[in-house]
């Protein structure tokens, strides 16, 4: 028996100022111009759609350490999060289609506002861990599980229109799949933290299934903790995925990601997702970014019940003659 009655809300932030290339705001409009409200409510699914945050413009918005753009990204992220918290407190599993990874920071933020201890599965091509004072490209989109995760608190400076933002996640707690692409100082910090990663290596090594049962193995090694799925698409190897900003050859292939996707939602506990890093602006051709707006479409369908064997309503019944 599956539970396929999901009740889903979504939240749009088209925002891009995590990193420096334009169109990634626009992966919202885009997402949902391929029919993903439609297709979860033909999959048996309740949607309600929030909408798109509106940002506003930040002067005089001077890089702090060398992290760019701090009062821009630290102001969006606080309106993500209180969208977010009161999205969850709707009771519904929340989605936010971004818009650049930063945004993570205020997802993760508003679902642990909600009070429950989270667990979180990170699927990238990058660990998007470097501190403020670490970022090699001062790019906030690659150091948000850092302004998240406890056991950094001390690793953090004081930055503009952050100071909203407390770490609520614990190192434990957090599981990367498909790291290919992962600065020093960042393989650093997981080993200083002892956080589980499973890189292209062990998606090779383990093969997909095993990779999720000890995902799940580990994140429910205590309590069964509601989970947040942040997606971000450059995880998809970059033949199936091209449009995003920072592709990374040797991804996961569509069917891996997929199946990421069906064993998290037949846990139960799938509670938010982030789908991120959709860039129109980048991929070359048409085909490349729909084939990258519908993976994430697919993606998204996966998290909310959609199985490839397919499936059937309960009372069913092959018409008689
Ligand atoms: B994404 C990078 F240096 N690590 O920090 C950085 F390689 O959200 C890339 O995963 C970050 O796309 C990529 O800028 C951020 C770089
Ligand atoms: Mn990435
Ligand atoms: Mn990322
Ligand atoms: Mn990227």
């Amino acid at each position: 028996f599956r539970r396929n009655h999901h009740s889903v809300g979504i939240i749009g932030a088209p925002f891009s100022k995590g990193q420096s290339r334009d169109g990634v705001q626009l992966g919202p409009d885009l997402i949902r111009a391929a029919g993903l409200v439609e297709k979860l409510k033909g999959q048996g699914c309740t949607v309600k759609d929030y909408g798109n945050l509106t940002f506003e413009e930040v002067a005089k918005d001077e890089t702090t350490g060398r992290a760019k753009r701090p009062r821009a990204v630290g102001q969006a992220n606080k309106q993500l999060s209180e969208a977010v918290r009161k999205i969850k407190n709707e009771g519904h599993a929340c989605v936010m289609l971004g818009g650049d990874h930063s945004l993570a920071i205020g997802s993760i933020h508003g679902h642990a506002a909600c009070g429950t201890q989270l667990s979180v599965v990170w699927v990238d091509a990058h660990a998007d861990i470097n501190t403020p004072l670490t970022t090699p490209t001062g790019n906030i989109h690659g150091q948000p599980m850092s302004y998240l995760i406890h056991e950094l608190r001390s690793k953090i400076p004081v930055m503009p229109n952050f100071s909203w933002l407390k770490p609520c996640i614990a190192a434990e707690d957090v599981v990367y799949i498909g790291l290919r692409d992962v600065d020093p100082e960042e393989h650093y910090i997981l080993k200083y933290l002892g956080i589980k990663t499973f890189s292209m290596t062990e998606v090779d090594y383990l093969g997909i299934a095993k990779v999720m049962e000890q995902t799940c193995d580990h994140i429910f090694s205590k309590v069964k903790k509601p989970i947040h799925l942040s997606y971000d698409i450059d995880a998809l190897d970059p033949s199936l995925a091209p449009a995003t900003g920072t592709p990374v050859v040797g991804g996961l292939t569509y069917r891996e990601g997929i199946y990421i996707t069906e064993h998290i939602c037949q846990t139960g506990l799938l509670s938010a997702v982030d789908m991120v890093e959709v860039n129109p602006k980048r991929g070359g051709t048409d085909n490349g970014v729909r084939s990258t707006v519908d993976a994430a479409v697919d993606l998204l369908l996966g998290c909310f019940g959609r199985v490839r064997e397919g499936s059937h309503s309960a009372d069913y019944k092959i018409p008689d003659p």
